[in-house]
């Protein structure tokens, strides 16, 4: 009986842990130039729908994004950098959003 208790309890685990599973990390290659760059990319990808966590590395060029994949697709929130302004991968941003960005973080600019 004991036994019986144990594998319900394990295989309740295992069954909680997948329904709010599918948190995947993901890495994406940008053009961050600086900190404000950072911020931007921290604060605009942290109230999409689906994704917990950002992080961004400055000098790796790189964002760390930990989302659920039953929400949001990895096309998904490299739509949603581009749509920042920046480039994720081999996608380039929109250019509205570019456009918008202070002169400092266009990627070729120089920012203090
Ligand atoms: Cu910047």
């Amino acid at each position: 009986m004991k036994k019986l208790a144990l594998l319900l309890m394990v295989f309740g685990i295992s069954l909680s842990t997948y329904a709010s599973g599918g948190n995947v990390e993901m890495e994406v290659s940008s053009s961050i130039v600086c900190g404000m760059c950072k911020n931007t990319i921290e604060k605009g990808l942290a109230y999409t729908e689906g994704i917990k966590t950002v992080r961004v590395d400055v000098k790796a060029n790189k964002i760390y994004v930990k989302y659920n994949d039953s929400k949001i697709t990895e096309q998904e929130v490299k739509e949603a950098i581009t749509k920042l302004g920046y480039v994720a991968d081999d996608m380039k941003p929109t250019k509205e959003a570019y456009d918008a960005l202070h002169g400092c973080c266009k990627a070729d600019g120089v920012c203090e």
